[in-house]
């Protein structure tokens, strides 16, 4: 066993005192290699090596202590996936991924045929058939009908829903660019297509989510506008004394980590922080004060440092000097597993868009959009509005694999909702209503986070305001 004058000599040779229930543990453990991975990873500026400091050290619901160490696998977005755009090419090649992959999910429920051939048999005049393809336009006709055009690699079509069919709802959301199949008739002339069936490429109704067969629990916020003279800094130390003393082993972070620089008109007026190195060098230093055992997810949004064009890549570098060992930077979109329980993180940029596009959509109630977003496999299907893509020759806005969670920010405004077992978190803010946000008549639901129970997958709200 590893005495006591041992491990307080290792500590100290590195200029490091150690809290005597530290040095418990690790005479208990006897793990030589624990002190050199805790060494290793606290914060450079440590005078006590603290319990906070031992990578994975978690609680059971008994109290007992184990080491679980965090098992956090970026499956899509890690650092350094996404390319730029090399040919004006890749836009074809782009939304034929997007119509081969999302199609996929249709084909197996309704398979469905080229629409240039249907345009030219005749016999298809008679009989229900289904087509798929990628929406083009959607438009309310002058009798309240939607007609929308579909098109796919053969050739297009305008397809009519009727108003008084049952499939109308769902027609009334369609927007640009998602990917659908339609089931119905062709007119004589074989100029429209009368839809009786929309398919949405959809979670199977099958889908079982993962849970955790260990202990575990992971926090999603995001939006904290470090910077902003409404970032709230008395909440955030509030929350970051409660993580000091909780059993949470992941911080998942979904985008607008700083308020950043030039993001509207004006918007130095509203800055404390007014230099970009600097508000990523204080959110750096946030991340320090917390549990370096906690694994910290952080992936950018449109205030952040990186492009704008979805995906954005992970913030570099040269932005990220002072972050502790703990923290993984990952792009927007990502995926990531927590012990077996894949989270989907997109910052939620595409908000915007659905809500200017889908009728009786609005800021306050963000689950349908969440929700949208898993009907559609699709984070941001919308090309050309609010949400600048940049359409590389894969489509990564797809939602695939069927995640456990999809956690998104963007609005302000917390959301929770479940889709067929996928569970939909919209963290919220931890920034005070803006100007701007008055004037739009948003009124946002700050300091709020969202603890997810890896082994329930259960979500609880806590509010630091
Ligand atoms: O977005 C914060 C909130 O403000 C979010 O609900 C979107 C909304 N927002 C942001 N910019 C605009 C513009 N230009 N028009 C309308 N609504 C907007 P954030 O990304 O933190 O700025
Ligand atoms: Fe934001
Ligand atoms: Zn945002």
């Amino acid at each position: 066993m590893l005495d006591a004058a041992t491990i307080v000599q290792r500590f100290l040779a590195t200029k490091m005192q150690v809290h005597p229930e530290v040095v418990r543990y690790l005479s208990e453990k006897d793990d030589p290699d624990l002190i050199d991975r805790i060494i290793a990873n606290v914060p450079g500026d440590t005078i006590v090596v603290s319990v906070n400091h031992i990578p994975g050290l978690v609680q059971d619901r008994d109290g007992n202590r184990f080491l679980a160490d965090p098992q956090c696998d970026v499956v899509q977005g890690a650092a350094g996936t996404t390319r730029g755009i090399a040919h004006i090419t890749d836009y074809t090649k782009y939304f034929r991924d997007r119509y081969l992959r999302l199609g996929e999910c249709i084909r197996v429920r309704a398979p469905p045929m080229p629409i240039e051939a249907l345009k030219k048999g005749s016999r298809y005049r008679q009989e229900a058939c289904t087509i798929m393809g990628l929406v083009m336009e959607a438009k309310a006709t002058t009798n309240g009908h939607r007609l929308i055009e579909v098109e796919d690699p053969t050739s297009s079509i305008p397809v009519l829903f009727h108003k008084e069919r049952p499939h109308f709802s769902d027609a009334e959301t369609l927007v640009p660019d998602e990917v659908i199949g339609v089931k119905g008739t062709l007119s004589a002339d074989g100029r429209l297509f009368f839809a009786e069936q929309l398919f949405r490429p959809d979670i199977p109704l099958t889908h079982a989510p993962f849970k955790s067969s260990d202990p575990g629990q992971a926090v999603l916020i995001s939006d904290i506008h470090v910077g902003s003279d409404t970032f709230l800094d008395e909440a955030w130390t509030r929350f970051a004394d409660w993580l000091s003393d909780s059993e949470v082993s992941y911080l998942l972070i979904a985008g607008d980590l700083v308020d950043g620089i030039g993001v509207y008109p004006n918007q130095e007026q509203e800055l404390t922080i007014k230099n970009i190195y600097e508000q990523y060098e204080t959110f750096g230093s946030m991340m320090r004060d917390l549990p370096s055992r906690i694994k910290i997810i952080i992936s950018p949004g449109n205030h952040d440092v990186v492009r704008a064009a979805e995906p954005q890549p992970a913030i570099p570098a040269e932005f990220t000097g002072n972050f502790p060992a703990n923290c993984v930077m990952v792009e927007n979109p990502a995926l990531v597993s927590l012990q077996g329980v894949r989270v989907q993180m997109y910052h939620g940029r595409s908000i915007d868009d659905f809500i200017s596009l889908v009728p009786g959509a609005s800021y306050d109630n963000v689950a349908p959009m969440m929700m949208g977003m898993l009907q559609r496999r699709h984070l941001a299907p919308t090309y050309g509005k609010r949400t600048p893509i940049a359409a590389g020759t894969e489509d990564h806005l797809i939602i695939d694999p069927v995640p456990e969670v999809l956690h998104t920010g963007h609005v302000h405004i917390m959301g929770i909702t479940d889709y067929r077992g996928v569970l939909c978190v919209n963290s919220g803010t931890w920034q005070a209503q803006t100007a701007f946000q008055k004037q739009m008549n948003i009124t946002p639901t700050p300091a709020r986070a969202v603890v997810l129970d890896l082994q329930t997958l259960n979500s609880t709200i806590l509010d630091f305001s």
